[in-house]
């Protein structure tokens, strides 16, 4: 949180002044309020969520009464904020872990935001729930044993089931109340627990992998939160030598890995753990979400050692694959021409990444970016 109690009286000074409709006068709007202006008069602005008359804005609120009343900006993305009109308010509760809001937007359909932060919308979950599955298990021959970190939403899970190969999916997810949230508000996501192959443990992913046995997933599918709080563990060393351990030889890990526009140091520090931990190969490959923070979103791609694993060249097309139309919906995002896109990256991402390249790297490994 950045000078929140200063930004917070700030922002207290200003909504208490009295408006004088009359006089022409300009008024100055409290910055957690400028998301609004545009469609409703400043008075009407209420500055105490991250719903401000009738917009939502991503990890951008002011909250508390009076001069306890502070502003919070996500350090993820200090500077800005995506906002959505939201014409109705359909859930908002507060779990063990975290405060859960559901709101219908006018252009994106039903959104789920966790702690003020877009965890998906309607229109666009498809492109990162399909790129997120099928990244990895297009690139290893029939995958049979899938584990699920995070995705309490379902859409991973949904996404796996086109799989016919996969025999088991176990999901590790913290926070029941996600699962029971998104079974109400998006069974399109929430159909993916309806496969018989899933198993749902509910609980600290952490200390399931640590506990799970060796060698035991060809795939391993971190579809966590940002890592700010409780997820900031997810991106850690020791979490990432669990799962190489949970991995078969030649077995792969697609992580959620942020945006390249804003988290590029994140990024690197994700790739250095992952080219110590993971001896077969790390990559890098992205795709377009226009609601998540800068409009794109990252996955780290491993490989553990054991038989070579050629992400760039999907093994597993979802073209040959006979559940592909699971639960009569056709995939909308991931084909095997954005599959191999993915892994272009854009000149600026492979010059900074690059001074990782410079430390030496062990020969007899693929570390390709
Ligand atoms: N910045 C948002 C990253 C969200 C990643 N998880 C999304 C969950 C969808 N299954």
């Amino acid at each position: 949180m950045e000078d929140g109690a200063g930004r917070g009286l700030e922002c207290q000074k200003i909504m208490d002044m009295k408006v004088n409709n009359g006089n022409g006068s300009k008024k100055a709007i409290p910055s957690c309020c400028l998301k609004a202006r545009a469609s409703a008069p400043e008075l009407d602005a209420k500055c105490h969520s991250t719903v401000v008359s009738g917009w939502f804005s991503e990890s951008y609120s002011c909250s508390g009464k009076g001069s306890k009343r502070v502003y919070f900006n996500n350090p993820m993305w200090p500077g800005e904020a995506h906002s959505l009109e939201a014409k109705n308010i359909l859930y908002k509760g507060k779990s063990e872990y975290q405060e859960i809001l559901v709101f219908e937007s006018s252009t994106y359909g039903k959104v789920l935001v966790l702690d003020g932060i877009v965890q998906l919308t309607e229109k666009d979950e498809c492109a990162y729930q399909e790129m997120i599955a099928h990244l990895p298990l297009c690139s290893i021959p029939s995958p049979k044993s899938v584990l699920v970190v995070g995705g309490g939403d379902g859409g991973v899970l949904r996404e796996i089931s086109r799989h016919s190969s996969v025999e088991l999916i176990d999901i590790c997810e913290i926070d029941k109340m996600v699962i029971d949230v998104c079974k109400e508000y998006f069974p399109e996501l929430s159909v993916g627990f309806e496969d018989p192959r899933v198993r749902l443990h509910v609980g600290d992913a952490v200390e399931f992998l640590r506990l799970a046995p060796e060698g035991k997933y060809d795939a391993i599918i971190v579809d966590s939160s940002d890592p700010v709080g409780p997820a900031q563990e997810l991106v850690e060393k020791p979490f990432f030598q669990t799962i190489a351990k949970a991995l078969r030889p030649g077995g792969v890990l697609c992580n959620m890995a942020e945006s390249m526009w804003l988290h590029t140091h994140l990024i690197q520090d994700m790739i250095s753990i992952c080219r110590e931990t993971f001896k077969g190969s790390v990559h890098y490959a992205w795709a377009s979400v226009p609601t998540y923070p800068s409009g794109v979103i990252g996955f780290l791609i491993c490989s553990t050692e054991g038989p070579p694993v050629d992400f760039l060249n999907p093994v597993n097309p979802i073209e040959k694959l006979e559940g592909a139309v699971k639960y009569k919906r056709e995939l909308r995002f991931y084909n095997s021409e954005i599959h191999k896109a993915a892994f272009a990256l854009p000149t600026f991402l492979k010059r900074e990444v690059r001074l990782l390249r410079d430390s030496p790297i062990p020969t007899g490994r693929i570390h390709v970016l």
